[in-house]
């Protein structure tokens, strides 16, 4: 059944790809009212969604906050969810865990309960390839791989996926399930690889590669990640999981050196660091699935997302030089200083 949502409410929209979303939605359907509900943790801005301004609904607030969500729900007249909010960086649930599990699980258990209570007919949850755990050096993630989390973050995001799978089943609430690859592209917060590796190259700062550096990632450009979640949104079949991907495999140091060489920078800022503790070796997504059911395909060559996210962040250097100060310093500090 095709869902024609009138009114969705975007948590996690003042983040990276939530952000994108609401864009990707204003453009794509100027009809549908937004309403964006972000705590504006470290990893939320406002300032993301400035040009846009006045084309949907801010309030500042806790996903965990059923009764928020409940209430903007019937103000709203709420038809549809999508929750992108969540702590999303590995390397923090490491330091970290236990917010991982209010943000991630309370709080997408709140939301279920919000949406189920007053009877919004579609509710989209946002999940990553890391549930399903590490690869070896063949193989593909399907949507009937076991679920075999390895650190906190994939962990708590696995745990919200076996939660909204069970309000299907038990109150056949209508929920959609993406599962998507490492994304990248505009305003990623720079903790991230890729815009960490483009930030510290343009500084002539060390580029700290993890271990081997041969871990590998499937990446997917942002853009391409908010199509696919659309077309879910509007046609995925109620209690299913959509895996996506671009079948973009790299290994870390070889984006590392792509960077380099697109900003015309030496190999010598390259520096081998400890590594992640319990580091997924490979993700791989067979997307096979939204392609054949849904007809979505990815529409960027890594080799042109590449070059148009370097542009960007060339072009943008007020957005995460400010990033780059105050907490971020801090995490920084923690994260790298001893390595
Ligand atoms: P992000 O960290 O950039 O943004 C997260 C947003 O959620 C921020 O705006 C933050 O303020 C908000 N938020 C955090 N806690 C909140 C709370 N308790 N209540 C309300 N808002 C809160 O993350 P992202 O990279 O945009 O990821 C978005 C979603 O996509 C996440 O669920 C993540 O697990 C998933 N995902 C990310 C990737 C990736 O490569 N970045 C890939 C697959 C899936
Ligand atoms: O400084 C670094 N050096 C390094 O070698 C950082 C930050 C990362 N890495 C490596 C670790 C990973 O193998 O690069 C790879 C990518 O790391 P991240 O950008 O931290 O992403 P990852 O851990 O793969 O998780 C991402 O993709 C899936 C997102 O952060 C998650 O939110 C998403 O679910």
């Amino acid at each position: 059944m095709a869902h024609d949502v009138k009114s969705l409410l975007v948590t996690g929209g003042a983040g990276f790809i939530g952000a994108n979303f609401v864009f990707h939605l204003v453009k794509h359907r100027p009809g549908v009212k937004i309403v964006v509900l972000d705590k504006l943790t470290y990893a939320g801005n406002l300032e993301t969604l400035k040009p846009i301004e006045g084309k949907f609904h801010f309030v500042r607030g806790d996903i965990q906050n059923q009764e928020l969500v409940e209430h903007l729900v019937s103000e709203h007249k709420i038809d549809g969810v999508i929750n992108f909010a969540a702590e999303s960086h590995v390397d923090r649930s490491i330091l970290g865990p236990a917010i991982f599990v209010d943000t991630n699980v309370r709080g997408t258990l709140s939301l279920l309960e919000a949406a189920r209570l007053r009877k919004v007919p579609r509710f989209l949850q946002v999940s990553t390839d890391e549930v399903y755990g590490s690869l070896g050096a063949t193989g593909y993630f399907t949507e009937d791989t076991p679920l075999q989390p390895n650190s906190p973050y994939s962990a708590s995001k696995a745990s919200a996926d076996v939660l909204v799978r069970s309000y299907h089943h038990t109150f056949h609430m209508d929920v959609v399930t993406t599962r998507c690859s490492n994304n990248y592209g505009p305003y990623q917060f720079p903790e991230k690889l890729i815009p960490l590796m483009i930030a510290n190259a343009l500084e002539d700062k060390p580029l700290p590669v993890y271990g081997d550096g041969k871990n590998v990632r499937d990446w997917l450009h942002v853009e391409d990640h908010c199509s696919a979640l659309l077309t879910v949104l509007e046609r995925g079949k109620a209690g299913d999981v959509y895996n996506i991907g671009g079948h973009n495999e790299s290994a870390n140091i070889d984006i590392v050196k792509r960077v380099l060489k697109e900003l015309n920078k030496p190999e010598s800022l390259i520096k081998y660091v400890t590594d992640r503790p319990g580091h997924d070796r490979r993700y791989a997504i067979d997307a096979a699935k939204i392609e054949r059911e849904l007809g979505w395909k990815p529409s960027y060559t890594f080799e042109t997302g590449i070059k148009q996210t370097i542009a960007w962040y060339l072009d943008n250097k007020g957005w995460w030089e400010r990033i780059r100060t105050g907490e971020y310093a801090r995490y920084y500090a923690q994260q790298y200083g001893a390595r």
